[in-house]
């Protein structure tokens, strides 16, 4: 990356070393002033696409950078909800269709208090990549809303979910547009939106994944995102390094549903998982992190990450949610949210001896800490390939809604080592045709990028 300068209104502007590329850059930054997240998640792309827009004139000629960085479709709208009080409360809701080119759209829905369109515009748009990069049928979108699921009662999040459906559930399908759990959307509230959905449709579908076990779930959804993220680093560090987890100090930030199997699944590889955080304070346990004391508090309490000290009195407890990258770790998967290590934590994980990024969340690396891994030589594994686990599955459990059938949990989890490992390759090999072996993000972008083009060019353009 040749440098993210911040110009004087405080908007990043960025120099490429295309013109076609800076141009495209230039017009989206100029129409979506106020959306500092898309526009971050836009340059790393465009960045990496240089050398494959110079190879096809075709790209140019038909505009598919232009395409690509406009949501075919962006839904916003009011989602109205009663707490248990008998109060009205608004929030607001959306849904974005970035790029239906290889699939129905696919991705998650964050309920979170800091979502807005820019969040969602850029979580959308690495999907498109990440979706491709699976290999299997997917479109790229993103929904959401600014509700924030902390501290209310279980009839609370019923009656949001139930709302924020029955707008949805006009502009989705199984065959349109299937949405899925990220920050603040778990089994509990994929639930109450099926149970909704069914209920003003009379359809039981795949509309959305990550639904129950007993009513058409995957085995393994759940556990597919932090397993996936080992998956990939694992063949990673073998293929470049001939090294594995065994023996390693391992720091994993957050304590959702992404670093729970993330360090579940390190740990069966040999690692030792030292830290977990959460949005207040994070854990510090060297003897290596107790999995069944977070899943309680976690999963079943709904709790903390500071209540773990309560039951392992030789952990420590440290509020502010960045100093867990002062930890010194061989191997640092940040699974919390994005722009969670800047440049400044970065040097300090690099001085500390890390020598392994591998992003669970998505974008959780500003462009900064990015470009300290490279001069460091660190292996570092973007976000769109790492944590591609979550939403692979998610496509395998909707072949098994149209299949009506279900497979056994050792199936499912051998399709997503075989898929992540094939992440893995194909984003080396396309690094190295491009000229920057080794470079993942730059391989990831580019092979991601590809297959999508070439079916927007198949698909040709409506006039
Ligand atoms: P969860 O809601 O299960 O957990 C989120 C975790 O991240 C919590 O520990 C939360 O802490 C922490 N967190 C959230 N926002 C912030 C913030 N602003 N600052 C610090 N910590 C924060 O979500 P997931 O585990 O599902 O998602 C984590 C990341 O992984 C997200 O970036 C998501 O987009 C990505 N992802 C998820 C996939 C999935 O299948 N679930 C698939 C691919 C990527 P707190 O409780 O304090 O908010
Ligand atoms: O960011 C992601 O890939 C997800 N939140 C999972 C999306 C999905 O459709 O399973």
């Amino acid at each position: 990356m040749q440098g993210c300068i911040r110009n004087r209104k405080g908007k990043p502007s960025m120099k490429f070393k295309n013109d076609y590329v800076q141009r495209v850059y230039d017009s989206v930054a100029a129409r979506n002033p106020n959306e500092p997240e898309f526009l971050q998640a836009v340059g790393e792309v465009l960045e990496s696409l240089v050398p494959v827009v110079e190879k096809n004139p075709s790209i140019e000629k038909n505009a598919i950078l232009e395409r690509i960085t406009e949501p075919e479709r962006a839904i916003q709208f009011r989602v109205t909800w009663m707490d248990d009080q008998g109060g009205v409360h608004v929030n607001r809701g959306y849904r974005v269709q970035f790029n239906s080119a290889i699939g129905p759209y696919k991705g998650g829905l964050r309920l979170h208090p800091s979502v807005n369109l820019s969040i969602i515009k850029f979580l959308g748009f690495e999907q498109i990549f990440k979706n491709s990069l699976t290999t299997l049928p997917i479109g790229g979108g993103k929904g959401g809303s600014d509700f924030d699921p902390k501290g209310k009662s279980d009839t609370e999040i019923m009656r949001f979910c139930q709302s924020f459906m029955t707008e949805l559930q006009r502009h989705i399908g199984a065959d349109t547009d299937v949405p899925a759990g990220d920050i603040g959307t778990g089994a509990r509230e994929i639930g109450y939106m099926y149970g909704q959905y069914k209920r003003l449709r009379n359809e039981f579908t795949g509309v959305l994944t990550g639904k129950g076990l007993s009513w058409g779930g995957s085995l393994a959804r759940t556990e597919a995102t932090g397993y996936g993220l080992c998956y990939l680093t694992a063949e990673m560090l073998r293929c470049m390094k001939n090294d594995s987890f065994a023996g390693k100090t391992v720091v994993i930030s957050g304590s959702g549903n992404v670093a729970i199997y993330a360090t579940e699944k390190a740990t069966e590889l040999g690692g030792k998982v030292v830290a977990l955080s959460d949005s207040n304070g994070y854990i510090h346990d060297p003897d290596g992190i107790k999995l069944d004391v977070v899943k309680e508090i976690k999963e079943v309490r709904r709790g903390r990450i500071k209540e773990y000290v309560d039951a392992v009195p030789t952990a420590t407890y440290h509020e502010g949610c960045s100093g867990i990258w002062t930890i010194p770790c061989d191997i640092a998967l940040p699974s919390a949210t994005q722009n969670e290590i800047d440049g400044a934590s970065a040097e300090i994980l690099v001085k500390n001896g890390c020598f392994c990024v591998a992003e669970g969340a998505n974008m959780p690396s500003t462009p900064e800490a990015i470009a300290v891994y490279q001069k460091a030589g660190v292996l570092y594994a973007p976000a769109k390939a790492a944590n591609a686990g979550g939403v692979a599955t998610s496509a395998l459990e909707m072949c098994q809604n149209s299949m009506r059938y279900s497979w056994t949990f050792e199936e499912v989890d051998a399709k997503l080592k075989e898929i992540m490992e094939g992440i893995f390759h194909a984003c080396y090999d396309a690094s190295k045709e491009y000229g920057e072996e080794g470079d993942l993000m730059a391989g990831a972008n580019i092979a991601g990028f590809l297959k999508v083009c070439d079916a927007m060019l198949a698909q040709g353009v409506a006039y």
